[in-house]
């Protein structure tokens, strides 16, 4: 539950850091399954790179699929020009995405927390239902920047109401690649919608405003220590630098959808074969 100055927070600025908002316990199960995950990692079974830079060009068929299966994608930089590995296969994982809550005892359980609904409820929530989770590795040295966008563009819902809690796994800090946001830039029109064609089965990223994302001047870095947590609004613009660190910077981002509004049916994610996951 969020006090009423926090909401006002959230309201005004569009996002909102909880810097203590999971002790270690809560964290301990999901770390080990992403270990176990990564373990189990098979270099040729990947489902391609995961970049933001190239404006979405590079989104297919296996991507599509992944909204409802466990699937790892690539840093962009984990490949040579013949596609070969150039790091450990452990240290390429760009993201893993992004049905995690459905298949993964430890993470469903960790978003099924009373504390995830209580937040999103007090947010405006009535029924707050989980539709992506994934994890974001930003591998020390070679993670990849994030580009700048908002999240409405790609989880379209009427009236808007997805709310994106990420959680810090590992420390965040401004040198290796934390989380930088617009404050009150919510307020400003949606730029872009990537809207996928069923029949064709692409997708295209389309301008909708010409807006420009934010100067550096109104740019802040939210620097967010292991266990701390950033909530968003879907039209709140947000990025990430490249990690050229020697630290990783791990993060569970999970994207919630009051389930009184409508899912666009042209958005990328949808989930004919999963139950509704509501918390
Ligand atoms: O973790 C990042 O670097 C970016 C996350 C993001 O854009 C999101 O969760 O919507």
């Amino acid at each position: 539950m969020l006090n009423p100055q926090a909401v006002r927070r959230y309201h005004d600025q569009g996002f909102l850091v909880l810097p203590d908002a999971f002790p270690e316990a809560s964290l301990a199960p999901v770390r080990e399954a992403i270990t176990r995950q990564v373990a189990a990692f098979d270099p040729s079974d990947h489902q391609g790179v995961f970049s933001t830079l190239d404006r979405d060009e590079g989104r297919d068929e296996r991507f599509l699929q992944s909204a409802e299966s466990v699937s790892s994608f690539l840093e962009a930089d984990a490949l040579d020009d013949d596609g070969r590995l150039t790091t450990a296969p452990e240290r390429a994982i760009n993201k893993i995405g992004h049905a995690l809550h459905d298949h993964i005892a430890e993470l469903g359980d960790f978003c099924r927390q009373p504390f995830i609904g209580e937040v999103l409820r007090s947010l405006g929530h009535e029924q707050p239902e989980l539709w992506q989770s994934m994890v974001i590795f930003k591998q020390p040295q070679i993670g990849g920047e994030v580009r700048w966008h908002q999240d409405a563009t790609y989880l379209y819902s009427t009236p808007p109401s997805v709310i994106g809690l990420w959680v810090a796994l590992e420390d965040a800090s401004a040198d290796n690649g934390c989380l930088l946001v617009q404050p009150g830039g919510h307020r400003g029109p949606l730029r872009e919608r990537y809207r996928v064609d069923w029949h064709s089965r692409k997708g295209q990223l389309e301008a909708l405003d010409a807006t420009p994302w934010p100067a550096p001047e109104d740019v802040l870095a939210l620097e967010v220590p292991a266990g701390g947590a950033v909530l968003f609004s879907d039209h709140l613009p947000h990025a990430s630098a490249a990690n050229r660190s020697g630290r990783s910077r791990t993060a569970l981002s999970l994207h919630f959808a009051d389930a009184s509004s409508g899912w666009d049916t042209d958005n990328w994610l949808q989930r004919p074969n999963l139950p509704r996951f509501r918390v």
